[in-house]
């Protein structure tokens, strides 16, 4: 399968480029079990990796070029002078490899120039970290062919910082280093303060369950304000707290917390939603290891009520796949990743799939929402060379 794919992508490279390619790599999107818009906090999240990936064929040049061209995008190849990329100076897709090109640079490395395909199956705007993807395998790739010797949390670090800067959006670091670090059966219990990272069996299958993902097929842009607000919001709270970062309020002082910030209503919103997540992601973390993997479902509930009530961030989409999953019978479910649309998970017993997925398609008919896409993810491997 993978063999295929390298293929196809390769001999597209061929094609455009006249010349086969130096090699192919492959980087994964993620969905995030639980611990969200904890990462821009110093917080705890827990995502896997899905087996939709980016693939790219690169080939490193000598001359200051840079050429980029999409399987998925409308148009040819782009090409730029990397002296010439600059933060903010390009809008399209090209943004996400460009900038990781400028901060691999920015950083002192010796990127020379590259011609690069991509071809993804990560879907776009799904809440499924398409952006990560792109940036992590075109990191990867120019690793690889340039020696930099970067291990993967680094390339997550140098990618946000391609889209915090040159593509403009304030996210933090969970998607990339999930794309890069992520293993096989696997999902990652990440620290986003100082990146240390555990892996946490997660075979739901070997146990008779599945995790669904649920894309609801509204589009959300995480450059488009409301991310920026709630992160701005955060930050204030921890200004206002004398914290350097809203992971140091101790679960066990959220009340005493809350008093302290007064009327200020939508910070004390935001910062239980933060606290309360840490919480959640470190129990999720004790009941998979505990092996109480059913346990986990109420946790996830408990964590998509914070979203919609407190955080803000959820819709009548999403909304609507957790009550009807739950109802139709799912051990948890609760929306996945940055919000304002994107995908849901939704957590079953495998004999409750296909009464579950019924009522989520039926529900969404009646409600006049577009079909969603509903799919099983399984923990796959992270980033890697592929040829
Ligand atoms: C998006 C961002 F890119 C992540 O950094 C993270 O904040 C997530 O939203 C919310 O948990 O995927």
């Amino acid at each position: 399968m993978s063999e295929a794919v390298a293929q196809t992508v390769a001999s597209r490279f061929s094609e455009l480029y006249g010349a086969e390619p130096d090699g192919v790599w492959a980087a994964p999107g993620r969905v995030n079990l639980i611990g969200e818009h904890t990462d821009y906090n110093d917080g705890f999240v827990m995502p896997f990796a899905l087996p939709h990936q980016a693939v790219a064929a690169v080939s490193r040049r000598a001359d200051g070029v840079l050429r980029l061209h999409s399987a998925d995008v409308e148009g040819g190849v782009s090409e730029l002078r990397l002296d010439d990329l600059a933060p903010e100076s390009d809008k399209g897709w090209t943004a996400y490899p460009a900038g990781v090109v400028w901060a691999l640079r920015e950083a002192g490395h010796a990127v020379t120039g590259a011609d690069i395909h991509l071809a993804s199956t990560v879907p776009s705007g799904a809440g499924l970290s398409s952006s990560a993807a792109l940036e992590i395998v075109v990191a990867l790739a120019l690793n690889d062919l340039f020696s930099l010797g970067l291990r993967g949390w680094q390339l997550a670090r140098l990618c946000q910082r391609a889209e915090n800067v040159y593509v403009g959006a304030p996210v933090g670091i969970m998607d990339q280093t999930a794309s890069a670090c992520c293993e096989a059966g696997h999902a990652l219990f990440l620290d986003t303060r100082d990146l240390s990272q555990k892996q946490i069996p997660f075979d739901l299958a070997a146990e008779g369950m599945r995790l669904l993902v649920v894309d609801t097929q509204v589009k959300h842009a995480h450059s488009e304000g409301e991310y920026g607000k709630r992160r701005a919001g955060c930050e204030k709270g921890a200004a206002l707290l004398g914290v350097d970062a809203l992971r140091d309020i101790p679960y066990a002082g959220l009340d005493e917390a809350l008093a302290r910030l007064g009327d200020e209503e939508e910070v004390r919103r935001l910062v239980r939603h933060v606290v309360t997540e840490d919480e959640r992601v470190e129990r999720v973390v004790s009941l998979l290891e505990s092996g109480q993997t059913r346990a986990i479902g109420p946790v996830l509930v408990e964590g998509h009520a914070s979203l919609r009530d407190d955080f803000r961030i959820s819709c009548p989409e999403l909304d609507l796949v957790v009550d009807t999953a739950l109802t139709a019978g799912a051990l948890g479910a609760r929306m996945t990743g940055g919000g304002f649309g994107g995908s849901a998970i939704v957590l079953a017993e495998e004999a409750d799939v296909d009464a579950i997925t019924k009522a989520i398609t039926e529900a969404f008919a009646t409600a006049n929402f577009p079909t969603p896409r509903v799919f099983e993810a399984t923990p796959s491997p992270g980033a890697h060379r592929l040829t």
